[in-house]
């Protein structure tokens, strides 16, 4: 079978999470080409050795710039924090490499639309990782709503809850510093709901918004007995008006207290509805009109004849968060051996961080803002 070589910049969580998608993938999907876990790449050489030994890749490097120049490698995939998405991207672009990149595509708009722009300019594959889409369950919601079956769209109603920060105690990570991250629960975590509202329900034309930082300062991670500043959101609430006349509401927050990875959805049509939550994610919730018995009811979505289900177990052996990332991986590397684009690609990213820095300007004016 033909390889691909795989450069992963990043080796925390996100990159625990692709490192298993990368190497599950040819094992359990018929993919066009096999992955090569090449090289992961971070700044802890220690850390990162580690990470390469556990996570099965064959080297592993502390400059992103020696791998990125590299001939042998073919896609680049970042899973680093935001503040530095938009250098490597256009570093691995101007290299003539595939671009595989983390959500939120950038910390800002403006660098968001310098990433497209090189993706664009030196003709690669680009794709960023709303792993979320692919989702067995949220993929038939797509097929569903796109037949028609619950009809025009009114509603889209998001809210993605966590509750990790909520002691007081827990230290300022660098999810919580806008030169890091961009933004908090917004960027992080309401990303995620926009995106899929954007799959879902189609282009938001208009918000307003509202953004909360419930702890103001943290202890720091490396000295307890130091306060640093949050300087980012801790909860951001949006209403949003879509293209086509359906009307939504986005809530991101990580106070909310017994929520772990709550990220849940409801659309409401004419002839019927679909609801969604990610910790029951082998499910969706469908409310199609039928006449007098109609109801909701639960579909479990674990039949050969859903999506990507043919790759894993039988009906009813449910799948999890991580099996979204290798979908997300097998439908990258189709991509590349048909060499085109595939979605949700820098354009969506793109798109998507317009929606995000129109929230953040809503906030501020409490006026409506154009996206
Ligand atoms: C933390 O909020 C996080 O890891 C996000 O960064 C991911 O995108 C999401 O899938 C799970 O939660």
């Amino acid at each position: 079978m033909r390889k691909l070589n795989v450069a992963m910049i990043g080796y925390k969580f996100m990159g625990k999470a692709h490192s298993n998608a990368w190497r599950q993938v040819s094992k359990f999907f018929d993919t066009p080409f096999e992955p090569i876990m090449k090289t992961i790449c971070g700044r802890n050489e220690e850390e990162v050795k580690q990470a390469a030994d556990a996570f099965g890749w064959q080297e592993h490097s502390t400059s992103w710039q020696q791998v990125i120049e590299r001939k042998d490698i073919d896609i680049i995939d970042i899973c680093t924090p935001g503040d530095t998405h938009m250098e490597i991207a256009i570093a691995a672009a101007e290299a003539k490499k595939t671009v595989f990149c983390e959500k939120p595509l950038a910390n800002t708009l403006a660098e968001s639309e310098k990433m497209l722009e090189a993706v664009k300019r030196n003709n690669v594959i680009h794709m960023i990782c709303h792993n979320y889409r692919r989702v067995p369950a949220i993929t038939l919601a797509k097929q569903l709503i796109s037949e028609g079956r619950i009809g025009d769209l009114y509603h889209y109603r998001g809210t993605y809850l966590q509750d990790w920060i909520v002691d007081p105690q827990f230290p300022r990570v660098w999810r919580l510093e806008k030169a890091k991250a961009g933004s908090g629960a917004l960027g992080d975590i309401a990303s995620h709901s926009i995106d899929l509202s954007r799959y879902l329900v189609g282009e938001i034309t208009e918000v307003a918004g509202m953004m909360k930082t419930f702890i103001t300062e943290r202890p720091l991670p490396e000295d307890k007995n130091k306060m640093a500043p949050v300087d980012v959101d801790d909860a951001a609430l949006s209403l949003c008006k879509f293209e086509n006349g359906a009307v939504g509401s986005i809530e991101a927050s990580r106070f909310a207290t017994g929520r772990k990875n709550y990220n849940h959805f409801e659309i409401n049509g004419s002839k019927g509805s679909i609801a969604f939550d990610l910790e029951r994610m082998n499910e969706l919730e469908l409310y199609i009109e039928e006449g007098p018995n109609s109801g909701f009811r639960r579909v479990q979505v674990t039949d050969a004849a859903h999506p990507f289900i043919a790759g894993w177990w039988p009906p009813g052996h449910i799948i999890g968060y991580e099996h979204s990332f290798t979908h997300t991986v097998l439908d990258l590397l189709k991509a590349v051996d048909e060499q085109k684009v595939p979605t949700p690609n820098f354009e969506d990213g793109v798109r998507n961080q317009r929606v995000l820095d129109a929230i953040e300007k809503a906030s501020a004016s409490r006026q409506w803002e154009t996206v």
